[in-house]
């Protein structure tokens, strides 16, 4: 894709380096020369294209003045920080306004066909400090702000990043996101305005507390509501059959509710490209026609409350791993943010389209997960009941249209409705999955005669026990192609859980495997590693991350390792610093640091990660002047506000802190910590100071992971199961430098079906026994026996994820990490490759397959000279 490359600092954004964090600091610069051709660029027209687009630090000056006073009305002197946030961030967000305008008017005067990405969750993070970074003005905005006399590093703090997600999922698309644009790649990202994000994680005597995420609380500047794209989206009711003027049978849909869905649009900028590519988020607004009908009728207060019950539909995300029985909701906002996005599409296609014939070689859609699923049956309604088409044409370009991607294995999270609230919520919908059903079902029965176990297995509605709505079928029924997300993942897709699909349609199934982007996950968030990478080979890595391959040679150079292990520990002190201020358990940067960081759940396996810090306390306490490594280990990730189990765990985890990090026998060897409200903010200085990377799931359970990337591209090793990516990543950094241990997938299923009996284990390992006695003696627990006993028990009788069966193999493996952590040279060699050898991690080239095998659509670079403002 060399043509998406702009020629560099003739081009008058600055060289593509510069503005990089941390780059300010080389020696030999001081951003100088990106800040004349910025300010040579910005300052060319009048004072006011200067105040919205110029580059320099003088003119990021000016806006922020002219923010302040005329957007904010403030002026400096009174200005909260808050104001002092947001006169800044409007002021980046003017930068951006050129290319996002630009980039809308390219696209739509060369009719790009268009990705739009279908997600439920978007874990985007903070824009201001990612903006800085791809405009490539973060020394301007620095100096910008220093001569103001403000500090840059506080105004980022203020920023309440938008959670709008769970975790892996939601972030994937957030990196999604930034590679489409950085890319050139025309695309649109659908999803949901919640009004409050994923809660924020609060913790109380080591429990873990749940407290509203008011994220746009004070204002979000970085979105514009489009009140005049207002959709309308009907709910409920009935449905009449009948026939239209040619005589063909037509059903009409009577709800008895409609809501409406507002547009808020994200501008969200590629890396030092001209495009800036739309994310558009709906908000659930009352439908106005229905306000005054109950106005009229004289029902104020009835109107009002249809307001208010209307404008809950984008209220609140749901966390993950909830039960999800009786969840109406959930469905009407899935529903909802689906149909308000086909009909922008369809609006916007009709603009320059006589009808929908065309409409899938306009769109590639995209279906993250099940959550956007009900878009098949939505399309074919708009298709065939509001465009007049007939089934066939409607079913083939429905089919042409969507693409699935799978994100889970575990049975539990592949979402079904139960058919009566599906219909009580979609009537038409439900006719139409039947209708889907029938057809589908009479061309199984053709491919396969007599085999009805196969139809039953197949078919779009589970009938066993209460019926339901099988949405994973539904993505599979309506779309061209369906992927999982690292090559395992998918092989077990096509084995197991979609193994009837695999075998109707082997030609459909795709391995994309997630990838992150090194923009917010290196450039943004380790300023040190960065400046690190860039003298030694140059910047090219930001865009094309197999660049980094150059650094293998370096491995060898024993400066250069010295300096690695400086710019490490440099991060791990400023870990440290967040370890002791937000967890207040003070840490030796010295010692490894061993983190864990995501979601809480069994199958990722904390609790294995405690039992081996259990054993470590143990074995200390046993032998005082044992020769152990000295360790911090480091967890954070929100538990499920109902996933007792998840919560128990957090609990354990303090519980184990509060008795080693007193203990004065283990003082300087091992410490625990747990940082609380992990999320794509707080992770800034955990990725850049982890020494190992726990990645530790039962082997089948973790669809990808994208954490375990993170870890590695900023230098941890990694200690991990042969699950997900880190298959891949141990194949790309080789197996000498990626610590393996424990059951495969296949030995998982074995194991199982064998009849799996965890006390065994218990009964068999003499350390592995003292380690759960321990937890039940009311030692770690001050002195209440009973706290953990379900946790312990569950392992005992049940142990569904293996923790007992692989805790052998994970605590020898840890003292392989040790053994290897002494060499210390021989580490930083290891930590060097990893990084060398993830450039195929980057989510630009996940991003480039969806491109070439699913979506089949091309760049559309857009010019990169700014637009003038219209004079
Ligand atoms: C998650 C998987 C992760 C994977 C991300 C992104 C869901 C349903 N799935 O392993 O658990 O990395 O998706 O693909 O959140």
């Amino acid at each position: 894709m060399g043509h998406l490359h702009h020629p560099g600092g003739a081009s008058g954004w600055g060289r593509p380096g510069e503005g990089l964090p941390g780059r300010g600091r080389l020696p030999a610069e001081g951003g100088r020369l990106g800040a004349e051709a910025g300010g040579r660029r910005g300052g060319g027209g009048s004072s006011r294209d200067d105040v919205r687009t110029g580059l320099s630090a003088g003119a990021l000056k000016r806006a922020f003045q002219d923010n302040l006073f005329y957007s904010l009305g403030r002026f400096v002197d009174v200005a909260t920080p808050n104001d002092r946030y947001l006169a800044l961030a409007l002021t980046v967000r003017d930068r951006l306004l050129e290319r996002w305008v630009r980039t809308a008017e390219s696209y739509y005067r060369r009719r790009a066909r268009t990705v739009c990405y279908l997600s439920a969750e978007y874990l985007l993070g903070p824009h201001l400090g990612n903006n800085l970074v791809t405009l490539g003005i973060w020394n301007e905005a620095r100096r910008a702000m220093e001569e103001l006399g403000l500090d840059l590093d506080a105004l980022l703090e203020r920023e309440e990043e938008p959670g709008l997600g769970n975790g892996g999922l939601g972030r994937l698309a957030a990196c999604f996101m930034d590679s489409l644009a950085t890319l050139a790649i025309p695309a649109i990202g659908y999803g949901i305005r919640y009004e409050f994000g994923i809660f924020d994680q609060a913790i109380r005597d080591g429990w873990q507390v749940e407290v509203t995420d008011k994220w746009l609380q004070f204002g979000n500047p970085w979105e514009t509501p489009r009140p005049e794209i207002a959709l309308e989206v009907k709910l409920g009711g009935r449905t009449e059959p009948g026939r239209d003027e040619a005589g063909r049978y037509r059903v009409r849909w009577v709800p008895d509710r409609v809501v409406r869905g507002i547009a808020y649009d994200t501008p969200i900028p590629g890396f030092r490209v001209g495009n800036a590519n739309l994310l558009r988020l709906w908000k659930a607004e009352a439908a106005e026609s229905f306000d005054f009908q109950a106005f009229n009728v004289g029902d104020y207060y009835g109107a009002v409350e249809e307001k208010v019950a209307s404008e809950t539909i984008s209220k609140v995300l749901y966390p993950n791993d909830e039960p999800r029985a009786g969840r109406r909701l959930r469905l009407q906002q899935q529903y909802f943010f689906v149909s308000c996005a086909l009909q922008d599409m369809v609006r916007i296609h009709l603009q320059s389209a006589r009808d929908l014939t065309g409409f899938h070689s306009k769109y590639a859609v995209q279906l993250n997960d099940t959550h956007p699923s009900v878009a098949v049956a939505e399309l074919m309604r708009l298709l065939v009941d509001e465009h007049g088409l007939d089934w066939e044409p409607a079913w083939g370009i429905t089919r042409q249209t969507f693409a699935y991607t799978n994100h889970t294995l575990l049975p539990e999270a592949l979402e079904t409705w139960p058919v009566a609230l599906f219909g009580a919520v979609l009537p038409r919908h439900l006719e139409i999955v039947y209708e889907i059903n029938r057809r589908f079902l009479d061309d199984v029965r053709r491919v396969c005669p007599g085999d009805e176990e196969r139809a039953r297995r197949l078919s779009l509605i589970d009938e066993r026990g209460e019926r339901s709505v099988r949405m994973a079928h539904l993505a599979c029924v309506g779309s061209h192609a369906i992927n999982g997300v690292a090559a395992l993942h998918t092989e077990l897709l096509k084995r197991d859980v979609l193994r009837d699909f695999h075998e109707l349609w082997p030609e459909k199934f795709f391995n994309v495997t997630n990838g992150v982007t090194p923009r917010r996950f290196m450039a943004l968030i380790n300023p040190g590693l960065t400046r690190l990478l860039t003298e030694a080979i140059g910047e090219g890595w930001v865009r094309d991350l197999d660049e980094l391959r150059r650094l293998e040679p370096l491995a060898e150079d024993a400066a250069f390792r010295a300096e690695w292990r400086r710019v490490k520990g440099q991060n791990k002190e400023a870990l440290a610093r967040e370890i002791e201020r937000r967890a207040g358990v003070k840490v030796d940067p010295a010692s490894l640091f061993d983190v864990q960081v995501k979601r809480i759940h069994e199958y990722k396996r904390q609790h294995l990660n405690v039992l081996h810090v259990v054993s470590l306390y143990r074995r200390l306490k046993r032998d005082p002047g044992l020769d152990l490594v000295p360790r911090t280990v480091l967890f954070a990730g929100k538990a499920a506000p109902g996933y007792l189990l998840a919560k128990l765990i957090i609990k354990l985890i303090h519980s184990v802190a509060e008795v080693v990090n007193v203990d004065p026998e283990v003082r300087g060897r091992l410490r625990v910590a747990f940082l609380p409200d992990y999320n794509v903010k707080n992770c800034r200085r955990i990725f850049p100071g982890a020494d190992l990377s726990e990645q530790i799931s039962t082997a089948g359970k973790e669809a990808s992971g994208t954490g375990n990337m993170k870890f590695a591209l900023n230098g941890a090793l990694t200690i991990g199961t042969l699950d997900g990516a880190n298959v891949e990543i141990r194949e790309a950094v080789g197996p000498e430098n990626f610590f393996l241990f424990g059951l495969t997938a296949d030995e998982v299923q074995s194991r199982l079906a064998a009849g799996y009996r965890p006390r065994g284990h218990y009964e068999a390992d003499a350390e592995l026994r003292g380690v759960l006695d321990a937890l039940v003696s009311g030692e770690l627990s001050r002195g209440d026996g009973e706290l953990f006993r379900p946790l312990v028990e569950g392992l005992l009788d049940h142990d569904p994820f293996l923790v007992l069966a692989d805790y052998r193999a994970y605590v020898d493996c840890q003292t392989e990490v040790d053994r290897a952590w002494r060499d210390t040279e021989g580490w930083t060699r290891a930590s060097i490759l990893n990084v060398a050898r993830m450039g195929r991690f980057s989510s630009d080239r996940a991003i480039r397959e969806y491109c070439r095998d699913i979506w089949h659509v091309e760049p559309l670079p857009v010019a990169i000279e700014p637009a003038r403002p219209p004079s």
